[in-house]
């Protein structure tokens, strides 16, 4: 874990962590290897005892797709605050569809200056940061696996812009579809709070390749060859009555 984590993580863990760095070396790290080795084992224990339950990511089989799931992403206390906070701070909007028509979900989206895109004739400009969708976009570019990058032989530029779906209650959805404009990246991270909501992947065939009930504070990361391959919805249920707010992290480059 990085230094930048710890201290994000675990502030007193980040105090202990450059404590023992410093005893280190007023005793001579290179000259008292046992010494070393106290020291060294001191570190794993802290680490372990700050570590929290073990990253549950994994990589869901579906040839021809990569898709990587983390039920338990963030801890259910703070997924609720987050929700709570998103529900009333995000600057929330309904806009019109290509026909006219409002689309069937609430819609907020920030990033960085330049990361402007269209999508189905709607353009969306970036709104600044908010505090806690910043913190976020590190700890799911922290959570995002090496491999998602290295399948593509891309380099890890991590996330750059966030679209924040608010679906209020059953009757609000989004229809197949594939994030795939020119100018997004192909590994997008999901974030979902709330209710937990259905979400399907299919192939061109219209045959469904994977579906789950995302969960309060789950991850979903879309990377390889997803976009091109399938296309996602979340489909309404109109037995739902609670609302649940999704986060798409994207990477917007304009060649
Ligand atoms: O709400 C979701 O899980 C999916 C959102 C989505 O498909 C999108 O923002 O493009």
């Amino acid at each position: 874990m990085s230094q930048k984590a710890y201290s994000q993580r675990s502030p007193e863990l980040f105090q202990n962590v450059q404590c023992i760095r410093k005893r280190c070396k007023s005793g001579g790290w290179n000259t008292c290897m046992s010494k070393r080795d106290g020291i060294e084992n001191e570190l794993m224990a802290i680490r372990s005892e700050h570590a929290g339950p073990p990253r549950s990511i994994y990589l869901v089989p579906i040839p021809g797709a990569e898709i990587y799931y983390d039920k338990h992403f963030l801890p259910q206390g703070e997924a609720t605050r987050l929700l709570n906070t998103l529900l009333s701070e995000c600057a929330w909007d309904r806009r019109e569809g290509p026909f006219g028509y409002p689309v069937p979900r609430d819609e907020a989206y920030y990033g960085d200056p330049g990361t402007q895109y269209t999508y189905s004739r709607r353009e969306y400009q970036p709104l600044p940061w908010l505090p806690d969708l910043l913190s976020l976009k590190s700890r799911v570019e922290e959570a995002t696996p090496p491999t998602a990058y290295a399948n593509l032989s891309l380099r890890n530029s991590g996330y750059n812009a966030v679209l924040c779906n608010l679906y209020r209650d059953g009757n609000d959805s989004v229809g197949l579809h594939a994030d795939a404009e020119p100018e997004m990246g192909p590994v997008i991270a999901s974030v979902s709070l709330g209710a937990e909501r259905l979400f399907r992947l299919k192939r061109k065939s219209g045959t469904v390749a994977f579906s789950e009930r995302l969960a309060h504070g789950s991850l979903l990361i879309m990377a390889g060859t997803t976009q091109k391959n399938f296309r996602h919805e979340v489909p309404k249920e109109p037995g739902i009555t609670l609302p649940r707010i999704n986060l798409t992290f994207r990477n917007i480059v304009h060649g």
